[in-house]
């Protein structure tokens, strides 16, 4: 039997952009126990910008769905609830602002990726020339989130409603100061007084999030049916771990007690996101790349395999004193405890998927430790073959010359930097050209080792350029 509701969903509060399988497992859970917790009118309204799959696997379970906790001992599966509807954007756009500028909205929480912002990702600010906000400045219509998020906050100024926090759940460098600067200069281009407002009134707070919940597959969903009996069209699969911190800094005080489903409000959320995301998000795009090259297919095999496991030391090595921890927490478990978070067999977590969006990803993850490292004249190997990984990546095939599916935004702009030049060290200058990715003074100082580390790369192969690391 098709797996059912079994309480009726609390009233909506929340309107999230970005159905994904991160929220499913992350921010839905967490909202559902601090609702258990604490009470209050948090149902969630589930957007999905782009395509109908979700809400249509959901639709039949009345939003219902199972998340599945992988831990090393078997699965426990939890049955969540807190969803009240789903959306889908570009079938009714109206519906979504509407939502969202309804009066009982006073959050708009997003997992819409890097990319997702429209943003430049070496400077932070709105990429003008992004084919969805060109199209959202011209449309009332919007396509992108920080179109959805503009238009309807327009809305609710000419309402005389105040506006919605905006509370953004991506891996980005103080991703609430950056969704808030996106937001604010789309604004400005649309209409000032808006801008205004929203800069006066709006809030942005940031916020660490951290679950490692790989895509679910075919397998997964047939496993949950014969192993525990849930025929579920779309439950989430994720590690038992789970951290969120949030600034606690919304309007009008309105939010969920969080504080009740564990989750750490601060003042400051800054050390707790360097943290994650230059040692685990770091370490992760180093894997995914170096380990794709090497012939793994998830990050426990490449965690299996001991020239990648001491790679990964050296690595955290070299990121660990660009890191200012948090009160009480000692980096050197924090590492140990990522060494087995991601070893978990029951973690299918591929590298192809980890390796998409990099030209998005690797400055918070890789460049602004790196651009410390360098200033104070300490190890960057293990950091420069990450880049370098990354470079062979892009660069579109593998080892034995089979293509690479590369996922990325700019994945044209960057065949063509790489298939510019023959050698590799030319190859690696070329890339570092790119200068939505690399700093100009960054690029320059990037030259050498990073031309280094691929010279070897392409030469040697990954796994004698590993070796060749001195720990
Ligand atoms: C991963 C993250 O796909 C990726 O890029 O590095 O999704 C990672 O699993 C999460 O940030 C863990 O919290």
């Amino acid at each position: 039997m098709r797996l059912t509701r079994r309480h009726a969903a609390p009233k909506p509060g929340i309107v999230h952009l970005g159905l994904g399988a991160f929220f499913r497992a992350f921010g839905a859970p967490f909202i559902e126990d601090a609702v258990r917790a604490g009470g209050g009118d948090w149902g969630v309204i589930g957007v999905s910008l782009r395509s109908p799959g979700t809400r249509d696997a959901l639709a039949g379970q009345d939003w219902a769905y199972t998340a599945v906790t992988l831990g090393p001992e078997g699965e426990e599966t939890c049955q969540i609830e807190v969803l009240s509807d789903v959306l889908v954007a570009p079938e009714d756009p109206e519906a979504v602002i509407a939502a969202m500028a309804h009066p009982d909205t006073r959050i708009v929480s997003l997992t819409v990726t890097e990319k997702g912002y429209c943003h430049v990702p070496a400077s932070g600010g709105l990429n003008p020339a992004h084919p969805d906000i060109v199209h959202d400045l011209g449309k009332a219509h919007p396509v992108s989130a920080p179109g959805y998020l503009v238009r309807a906050l327009a809305r609710r100024r000419a309402a005389g409603l105040s506006p919605f926090t905006v509370l953004s759940c991506d891996n980005l460098p103080e991703n609430g100061a950056l969704t808030r600067r996106v937001v604010c200069e789309l604004a400005r281009q649309i209409d000032p007084g808006l801008a205004d407002w929203i800069e006066a009134e709006g809030r942005f707070p940031a916020t660490m999030v951290d679950r490692i919940t790989p895509a679910t597959t075919p397998a997964d969903i047939e496993r949950l049916a014969t192993k525990h009996g849930i025929h579920d069209a779309a439950p989430v699969f994720h590690e038992p771990f789970r951290q969120w911190v949030i600034e606690d800094r919304f309007v009008g005080d309105l939010r969920p007690d969080f504080a009740a489903a564990g989750v750490t409000l601060t003042g400051d959320v800054q050390p707790f996101e360097d943290m994650k995301l230059r040692m685990l998000n770091g370490a992760h795009s180093a894997l995914a790349y170096l380990g794709y090259l090497g012939g793994h297919e998830t990050i426990s095999d490449t965690m299996a395999d001991p020239v990648y496991r001491r790679y990964v030391n050296k690595l955290w090595s070299e990121v660990i004193p660009s890191v200012s921890p948090p009160d009480g927490v000692d980096l050197q478990v924090y590492a140990a405890a990522l060494q087995d978070r991601f070893a978990n067999p029951g973690i299918q977590h591929r590298t192809w998927q980890i390796a998409m969006d990099g030209s998005q990803k690797l400055p918070q993850r890789l460049l602004h430790t790196l651009t410390e490292a360098l200033a104070t004249g300490r190890p960057t190997d293990a950091l420069c073959l990450a880049v370098a990984g990354w470079m062979r990546y892009v660069s579109g095939t593998d080892e034995a010359g089979a293509q690479i599916d590369v996922r990325d935004p700019l994945v044209d702009v960057l065949a063509q930097a790489a298939a510019s030049k023959e050698a590799p060290r030319d190859k690696a200058i070329a890339l570092l050209g790119l200068r939505d990715v690399f700093p100009a003074e960054l690029a320059e100082q990037l030259a050498k080792p990073v031309g280094d580390a691929a010279e070897q790369l392409w030469t040697k192969g990954v796994r004698r350029s590993l070796e060749a690391l001195r720990s």
